[in-house]
């Protein structure tokens, strides 16, 4: 049984299942800037592995004549420059549970917490593949979708546990793409469960991409022949069903659209969410004044600009504050960007203080958010309901009621 050996978790995790753990961090606990590493979501598709020496843990990479240049962790440290920064991961089945209620999608029934923020540190990836011989600067223009040639297309990583994943050749070797091989997560060695003791981060991507256990790298002019590539964390149509879906017309998912959600209201309200089936959470309501808090995040390093909040429904609108907590990326001035990444690579948390009249007649507080390219979130699940329920990013929507 080789989940035997897993770690024990924090009870706070809602746990969707053990073997393997699936677990996310309740909505309050998402609070803060930074997600404490026992309270950060799990994600597991196997089992975890175990790591005797883990300065003497390998890290294979296999260029595309075929040669290997094999680092140890030891050496990774040694031979280049730390590089921190701060990012969130977020599973493509965040909020899945949310889509769900409209139509069920198959999958862990995600609520809000299949994302966290964390600092992490290691050496850029670009930095290890130039060392190991690949020209990394200037790098061409790859077509990933170009099928011919053994020109490099992508970098595939596989885990120690036999789970893979990859991404674009350009991604990896932008030097602003922040590509990290961390060994550390918010200045602690990685848990176990976050991949210890060496992961690839992948800032901007969807979290399935950032490798846990990492033990190879392989530079190729294919996507990783995983099924977490070429199947799973694909969307298609709402009106393509599972049987007889071409999976191979799918592109695999890679920079994650906008997404936002609420995550105060249990705490705020002092009461359990009641369920009422076919509508979903009822939150009801005591206090004088109630201080929405959540957060807003976009792919591909795009920063989140404004959020919009309403108390009813969708008719009336009020920008939320934006927290002005570092938000992981150089240009906030705040960092320096060597160090603190180049893009804006982690959420912004928001809050929006909303008065009691508001909350005395009952409603719907909904959240959406807008990033830097004016990329905003889609109205309903419907729209974008897929059935693998991947990517759900419609308006979050909480009805509310005055206390009863
Ligand atoms: N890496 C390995 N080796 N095995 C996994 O099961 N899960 C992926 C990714 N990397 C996974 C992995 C998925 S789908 C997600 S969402 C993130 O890890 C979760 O990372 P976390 O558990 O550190 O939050
Ligand atoms: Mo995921």
């Amino acid at each position: 049984d080789p989940f035997q050996t897993d770690p024990k978790r924090d009870t706070r995790l809602l746990v969707h299942s053990n073997r393997p753990c699936n677990a996310e961090t309740p909505g309050p606990q998402l609070s803060a800037f930074i997600t404490p590493n026992p309270l950060f979501y799990v994600r597991n598709h196997l089992w975890v592995p175990q790591v005797a020496e883990p300065e003497e843990h390998k890290l294979t990479i296999e260029l595309v004549d075929g040669t290997e240049k094999i680092y140890t962790l030891r050496d990774l440290r040694a031979k280049f420059p730390e590089c921190k920064i701060h990012a969130t991961l977020q599973c493509s089945g965040n909020r899945r549970s949310h889509m769900s209620a409209t139509k069920h999608a198959t999958g862990l029934q995600w609520d809000v917490g299949a994302i966290g923020t964390a600092e992490w540190s290691g050496v850029l990836l670009r930095d290890v593949l130039a060392d190991a011989g690949v020209n990394v600067n200037p790098h061409p223009s790859i077509d990933p979708e170009e099928k011919t040639g053994d020109v490099v297309r992508h970098a595939q990583f596989i885990g120690a546990e036999t789970y893979g994943a990859s991404i674009p050749i350009s991604k990896a070797l932008a030097s602003d793409g922040d590509v990290l091989l961390a060994y550390s997560m918010n200045g602690e060695p990685l848990p176990r469960d976050h991949g210890y003791p060496l992961r690839v981060i992948v800032p901007g991507t969807v979290a399935a991409r950032s490798v846990k256990w990492l033990s190879r790298v392989v530079l190729s002019p294919e996507e990783s022949p995983s099924q977490w590539q070429r199947r799973d964390y694909k969307c298609f149509g709402p009106n393509v069903q599972a049987a007889g879906v071409n999976w191979d017309r799918g592109k695999s998912i890679q920079e994650m659209p906008v997404q936002s959600a609420i995550t105060s209201l249990q705490e705020i309200s002092g009461h359990v969410p009641e369920y009422i089936s076919g509508r979903g959470r009822i939150y009801w309501l005591d206090d004088d004044h109630i201080a929405l808090e959540g957060y807003a995040f976009s792919g591909g390093g795009r920063e989140i600009v404004r959020v919009d909040i309403s108390t009813d429904g969708g008719r009336t609108w009020q920008q939320a504050e934006l927290l002005g907590e570092s938000d992981g990326s150089g240009r906030d001035g705040k960092g320096d960007a060597a160090r603190k990444g180049s893009k804006c690579w982690a959420w912004k948390r928001w809050k929006c203080d909303i008065p009691k009249m508001d909350a005395a007649i009952g409603g719907e507080f909904v959240v959406k958010a807008t990033d830097e390219s004016y990329n905003t979130q889609p109205e309903s699940y419907m729209a974008t309901w897929n059935f693998r329920g991947n990517l759900t990013s419609a308006w979050q929507r909480v009805p509310y009621a005055p206390t009863k």
